[in-house]
């Protein structure tokens, strides 16, 4: 049996900590803590609760430890985009706002100012997100310079985590490139765009790839926890460790990493920053082993989710997919990706003026809100795969949905109908296991990213659906 490795891979709407270890040429995991996160208000945006997310990160390394399940090595991966400043005495600078609070509001317009959007693409092939650390950077410019001015570094969330728990501040190249000021062809800071925007240079830092390690645990982690481990970097990306856990064999397969968000897309060796790739509004995010993920970020569960809070009763997901089911004569459809939900008051609000305004049916009952989801969402899909063979000119035959997502029954089959193409789900955990895969990668348990995809595969149980 070789070594554990520990992922703890943290979602928008939970984490989890994953041990891992080879055994047999298999890959085993086993859950050792799960906690839940959201977004706080305060101040008046929407903020992540990071002192929180630590503790629960503590709060896992110390069950490693109840557990006896010591391992050499711990990587964290969480959502991209969002960071936080540390002053020259480590202190961090503000809040964490969070992705989806408003302030970067018509500060996409600011940007462009200096830089056209065309331009900004050609350089770094990002997907326009009005989220991309880009704009909420420019809204702090904009809007609280004396915070850049103190600012002495940039971390993004996991390296932040990272920070506290080693005391030394690394960047990792793949959640950069969420960024949107990474270039594509020097993988590295864009600092010319960086400079024309009047961001300070300094706070951003050498690029480390996966697999590079951070340091161990400082002494009063030690301490707390009772053991040392190597801090490593995986993916910090969780969208990067998905996909480099999605059994896929090269070239002929689409990914989709399904849970808040629904990334969909193909890998490449070689970005698309064309004109043509950006009026389609695909990015190409930096992955594993200078791979590109060529995706398109759909709004995703995160609708469900939202429902779901909002119904008085507590319904549990299995009964979510049952209430859509029963709703499916209901005939109206929302684009999934339009803005009005990436952040709306009421879920239930948004759906409804959205079918308002395209002068649609009005969703009333739990059962026509779900099924207006789901059906918006299994078309978005389908809409997406086409257009990933037009931009690319090469027809797919599957698509291999990883993560929570995937347990969705009701939208695999949605899925398999409104795209026609054959699916496979699993494994459910594919971004705390590219953590771990890359942990392997980095002490050779496994030769590479061919092998490591091998392992998945004869670990897990990839189901096609409908089979
Ligand atoms: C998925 C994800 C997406 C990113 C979004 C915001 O969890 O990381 O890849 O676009 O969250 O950071």
């Amino acid at each position: 049996m070789g070594s554990y490795y520990l992922a703890i891979d943290i979602g928008a709407s939970s984490g989890r900590h994953i041990l891992g270890w080879l055994e047999n040429g298999k890959v085993r995991i086993e859950e050792i803590y799960r906690f839940e996160n959201h977004l706080i208000e305060k101040n008046q945006h929407l903020c992540w609760d990071l002192d929180q997310l630590f503790q629960e990160v503590l709060a896992g390394l110390k069950m490693c430890k109840q557990y006896n399940r010591i391992p050499q090595s711990v990587g964290i991966d969480t959502w991209g985009v969002d960071f936080v400043l540390l002053d020259d005495k480590e202190n961090m600078l503000g809040d964490t706002i969070a992705y989806r609070d408003s302030r970067t509001q018509g500060i996409d317009e600011e940007v462009y100012k200096i830089i056209s959007e065309a331009d900004l693409y050609h350089r770094n092939g990002i997907q326009k997100q009005i989220f991309n650390s880009i704009y909420q950077l420019y809204a702090i410019k904009l809007k609280q310079p004396e915070l850049l001015q103190k600012a002495h570094s940039f971390l993004m969330i996991p390296e932040y985590l990272n920070f506290l728990l080693t005391g030394s501040i690394k960047n990792e190249y793949t959640n950069a490139t969420t960024t949107q000021l990474v270039h594509s062809t020097t993988q590295d800071w864009d600092f010319d765009l960086i400079d024309k925007l009047g961001l300070p240079k300094q706070i951003f830092g050498t690029l480390y790839q996966p697999k590079s390690s951070v340091g161990q645990f400082r002494q009063n982690i030690q301490d707390e926890v009772g053991f040392s481990a190597e801090v490593v970097l995986p993916a910090t990306h969780d969208t990067g460790s998905a996909v480099l856990a999605a059994p896929l064999v090269d070239g002929d397969s689409i990914y989709l990493s399904s849970g808040t968000w629904s990334l969909m897309g193909v890998e490449r060796m070689i970005p698309d920053c064309t004109e043509k790739s950006r009026q389609r509004n695909f990015t190409n995010e930096g992955g594993y082993h200078y791979r590109y993920r060529y995706l398109k970020n759909i709004m995703g569960l995160w609708m469900m989710q939202s429902l779901r809070m909002e119904f008085k009763h507590q319904y549990k997901f299995s009964e979510l997919y049952e209430l859509a089911k029963i709703g499916d004569y209901f005939p109206s459809y929302v684009d999934v990706n339009d803005v009005s939900f990436l952040a709306p008051k009421s879920m239930r609000q948004a759906l409804q003026a959205y079918c308002e305004k395209t002068k649609q049916e009005k969703p009333e009952t739990e059962c026509e809100f779900l099924s207006c989801v789901y059906k918006s969402l299994a078309k978005s899909y389908a809409e997406t795969v086409r257009e990933i063979e037009a931009v690319t000119g090469k027809t797919y035959t599957c698509i291999h949905i990883v993560g929570g997502g995937c347990q969705d029954e009701y939208l695999n089959l949605l899925t398999a109908k409104y795209t026609g193409k054959d699916l496979y789900t699993g494994p459910i955990e594919a971004t705390a296991l590219g953590n771990i895969l890359a942990q392997m990668l980095k002490t050779n348990e496994l030769k590479d990213l061919i092998e490591a995809r091998e392992c998945i595969k004869k670990s897990f149980d990839i189901k096609k659906v409908g089979a």
